[in-house]
């Protein structure tokens, strides 16, 4: 570790928790790196359904411990990821002991089962939940994503996650986490989601913006509009997965083989200008995580293609603090 390069959590200490998506791998091969710069972390898929309840009969919980061993050995915050979500789900939550299609009641139990023993496991180690994660639709004409959840449980499912999160940790601050978020229509959408929860009372305590963001966009204005929009309804936010990916949005099937100066140019310069944002609503921003640590190891390396490289972290393929580095710590 190169001591003459400032800690990022210890320089935004005045601020908010800086977290990083971790798994079993990284924490290893990363650690010096996670250590000095991170205190938060999120486990990137070992909380998932998919990961810690495989099968019904039985919870998977070695990795989870493992990563939520790790966060309390070095004094790190831990933020749960996800109890509810239409991805990485098993296949036998939607069905009853016969392989038919599992009743409304049926669903819902094995939700509150699910949540009741994850949540429960980690109350007063997880410090915050990502309760229901991506409920939103993309599309302009539809409200909420077509998806088990909903066709099978109706809309309430998402209020029934968070107060089964609730009555398992009460002290748990509980998230809706979307991606998309600052897209002025899906940003409606969400808004109207959780200010409809607040209006049934429902425990929800803070928005998660995924941030998976672009040099391209979306822009400062828009994230701005987004931050101020939701903020307006007295919650809490956090960019709960931010990544600036030097490709446009949309993928034009182009690939780079090497991440071209001008392009880091860029990201330095939207690197900066969003965290003098986040600076600047401070009082409404209680944490801010990255999904990875450094550009050797990021989920953008297989999406939206398998194995096309993206470089859209702070610290580069040999975990040397890059130009955007720099430019977030430059207050
Ligand atoms: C996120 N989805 C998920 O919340 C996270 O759990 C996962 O590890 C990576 C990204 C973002 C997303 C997606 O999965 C599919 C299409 C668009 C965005």
């Amino acid at each position: 570790m190169d001591n003459n390069i400032k800690s990022l959590c210890k320089e935004y200490a005045e601020y908010f928790p800086i977290g990083a998506a971790v798994n079993p791998k990284v924490i290893k091969s990363h650690t010096g790196l996670i250590v000095k710069h991170f205190n938060s972390i999120t486990p990137e898929n070992e909380m998932k359904p998919a990961l810690i309840h495989k099968t019904e009969a039985e919870y998977w919980f070695e990795d989870a411990d493992a990563l939520v061993g790790f966060a309390q050995e070095n004094r790190m915050k831990v933020r749960g990821h996800t109890l509810v979500w239409h991805n990485q789900t098993p296949d036998w939550f939607f069905t009853d002991n016969t392989g038919k299609p599992a009743s409304r009641e049926l669903l819902l139990k094995k939700m509150k089962e699910h949540i009741h023993t994850v949540a429960g496991r980690y109350k007063a180690k997880v410090y915050c939940w990502d309760v229901v994660n991506e409920a939103v639709e993309d599309t302009s004409s539809i409200y909420l994503r077509k998806s088990k959840w909903l066709e099978m449980v109706g809309e309430d499912f998402i209020e029934r996650a968070f107060e089964y999160a609730h009555d398992s940790d009460p002290d748990a601050v509980l998230f809706y986490n979307d991606y998309n978020e600052c897209k002025a229509e899906k940003s409606e959408k969400i808004y109207r989601l959780v200010k409809s929860l607040k209006e049934k009372d429902v425990p929800v305590h803070g928005i998660g913006m995924q941030g998976h963001w672009s040099i391209y966009g979306p822009t400062l204005d828009e994230i701005k509009r987004a931050v101020d929009k939701y903020a307006s309804l007295g919650i809490k936010l956090q960019v709960t997965e931010l990544d600036v990916s030097l490709y446009e949005p949309d993928y034009k099937g182009m690939e780079l083989k090497a991440p071209l100066p001008e392009l880091l140019a860029k990201q330095e310069e939207y690197y900066g200008r969003i965290f003098e944002l986040f600076r600047e609503y401070k009082s409404v921003f209680t944490g801010i995580t990255f999904w990875g640590a450094a550009d050797d190891v990021t989920w953008l390396n297989n999406f939206p293609t398998k194995g096309r490289k993206n470089w859209p972290l702070l610290f580069d393929d040999e975990h040397k603090p890059k130009a955007a580095f720099s430019s977030v710590l430059n207050k």
